[in-house]
């Protein structure tokens, strides 16, 4: 019997699978949770929406899309034969080459037996009487388990802006992390992009030399940093394999998870000259050496922040030739770091082309999205292609776009209405066995995932191991998270930019920190700490 067809035959018969555990997502993080708790003997299916495993390595297939981690830093740590195995091909992988390495774990490790793929959960709700949830697919398919991991992804749940008049557009229009598996000839066409984060920093420089005109929409200017990305060489490759214990040991030691570190020094102590080298030297390095890699007040003080930010802004200013569209590249508005710093490689060169026009829609806002293109306070502009760049819901986003419902049938859409409540980022109270496997740890993600996935492993095993049914935060250790969350927060600059880290991205969602700022390490260890104290802050029956 096909896969296709049991799922049909199941949602037809009302047959109700059970498993020990559900996993949501075969991305870095529901993988190796699904190698984890199999690991425990554990029966396991793994849900996964897209048709292949990947998460965010499936899904962003837009040109141009690859790690900012270095490629050494982010693969799995768990097994030593699969680190040997790996090549990595550049020091700053592109998404093909990601999405084929998570491909041979899946492979390497027989995890397909246990995935049904283009399966998206719609409901969950917990049976407080069985203590087991019950998941409901969009195929009507249902299935109970004692546990439930949400491995959903942090930037899975994509934003497309509200405009008026999405639907009208006659060309074709995609969002970036639904790109499309076959080619997008782009080709001589009119192409808009809206939104300048990230993504878009990667895509646009690509896309320029292929279309026929770019017309890209900025709401915020950005600061950026070079990538400098460049092929392993085989010596490199060699070292990476003979050093992989103290590449893991480094990337456990530092503020998140990278190999980069914050310098322990203040900017502000060392004389102009002395902090303009330091800058100039970061700034020739790969990678986010030019933010984890600075001093270590950057993030947390806006003298400092700034006079490194205007070291940027004279960067941007002399790689655009145009003094007046440079200017409107020039971020002001917030202090560097205080978003995720878009790494780039001939970003800025892109706008010197005469077939890439920029528009400030802070100047001339878009007014709606009509059957030609796009029409802003000032004109329409007409287009073939219209590329929405415009980012995720984050965090909360991938969580509440499915209904769960804890104890009394509490949705918990509801309850993170004014922001996420957590406890440890990994459970929230009243939703019982439920662990929220996204790392929001502000950390290199596969480092900070490999830590929530063994936790929540080792977490199951003490629950089963001594004969409970259920695990739940209480209350008080939840409010005493969210205080300290935001506590720790707001030490740092995190918060003055509108940026996905504190849900400022979207129109009208709460405002709240939803990464926990104080270092991995320190993360890590407060984890390790409620374990060992028997899972201090929850209540077992
Ligand atoms: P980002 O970084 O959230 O960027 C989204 C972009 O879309 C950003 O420039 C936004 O402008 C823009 N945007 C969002 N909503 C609108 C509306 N309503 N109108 C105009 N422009 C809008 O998402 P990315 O996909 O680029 O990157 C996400 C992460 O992936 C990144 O941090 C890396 O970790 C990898 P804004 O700045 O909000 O004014």
């Amino acid at each position: 019997m096909t896969d296709s067809f049991q799922k049909a035959s199941d949602a037809q018969s009302g047959r109700v699978e059970n498993f020990d555990a559900i996993v949501i997502g075969v991305g870095v993080s529901g993988l190796y949770q699904l190698y984890r708790l199999r690991e425990l003997g554990l029966s396991v299916r793994c849900l996964e929406d897209g048709g292949g495993v990947g998460g965010t390595w499936y899904w962003n297939r837009y040109p141009g899309c690859r790690f900012d981690s270095e490629s050494e830093s982010y693969g799995y740590s768990f097994s030593k034969e699969l680190l040997q195995e790996w090549d990595w091909k550049e020091h700053y992988s592109g998404q093909p080459e990601n999405e084929r390495y998570l491909n041979y774990v899946a492979d390497k490790f027989d995890l397909r037996r246990d995935i049904q793929f283009n399966s998206r959960v719609t409901s969950a709700v917990f049976d407080v009487r069985a203590n087991r949830w019950e998941v409901r697919l969009e195929s009507g398919q249902r299935m109970r388990a004692q546990f439930v991991v949400a491995a959903v992804g942090i930037l899975s749940a994509r934003n497309i802006p509200p405009f008026e008049g999405v639907d009208s557009f006659k060309g074709e229009s995609f969002h970036t992390s639904r790109w499309p598996k076959e080619k997008v000839d782009l080709t001589g066409k009119r192409v808009a992009v809206i939104g300048t984060g990230a993504t878009a920093v990667q895509m646009i420089p690509i896309i320029a030399k292929e279309v026929g005109h770019l017309t890209v929409f900025q709401r915020t200017a950005n600061y950026t940093a070079p990538l400098r990305n460049s092929l392993v060489s085989d010596e490199t490759q060699r070292r990476f394999k003979a050093t992989y214990p103290e590449i893991h040991k480094r990337c456990k030691e530092t503020t998140g998870g990278f190999l980069h570190d914050f310098d322990r020094r203040a900017a502000l102590d060392l004389p102009r000259e002395e902090r303009r080298a330091v800058y100039e030297q970061l700034w020739s390095l790969p990678g986010f050496s030019k933010w984890l890699g600075n001093f270590r007040d950057i993030m947390t003080d806006r003298v400092a922040n700034e006079d490194f930010a205007e070291f940027v802004r004279e960067k941007i200013r002399a790689r655009v030739k145009d003094p007046a569209v440079a200017e409107k590249l020039v971020p002001k508005d917030h202090p560097f770091g205080s978003k995720r710093v878009p790494l780039e490689t001939e970003y800025y060169e892109a706008y010197n082309r005469d077939n890439v026009q920029l528009v400030d829609i802070k100047e001339t806002p878009i007014e709606r999205i009509t059957p030609k293109g796009i029409k802003t306070s000032d004109r329409e502009y007409e287009f073939d292609v219209i590329i929405y760049a415009t980012g995720f819901d984050a965090i909360t986003g991938s969580m509440t776009r499915i209904d769960f419902r804890g104890e009394g049938g509490q949705s918990l859409k509801d309850k993170w209405a004014n922001g996420m409540r957590t406890y440890l980022q990994l459970v929230t109270a009243g939703f019982p066995n439920l662990f929220i496997a996204t790392n929001t740890a502000f950390c290199n993600y596969t480092v900070c995932a490999e830590t929530i996935v063994e936790w929540i492993a080792d977490c199951i095993r003490y629950v089963r191991e001594n004969g409970y049914s259920r695990i739940v935060a209480t209350p008080q250790a939840e409010d005493e998270w969210v205080a300290h969350t935001n506590e720790v927060g707001s030490r740092t600059l995190l918060s003055s930019a509108n940026g996905w880290f504190v849900g400022g991205n979207i129109e009208g969602k709460a405002r709240a920190f939803l990464l926990y700022a104080n270092p991995a390490p320190a993360y890590r260890a407060k984890c390790a700490e409620v374990a060992a104290k028997g899972y201090e802050g929850f209540v077992l029956r």
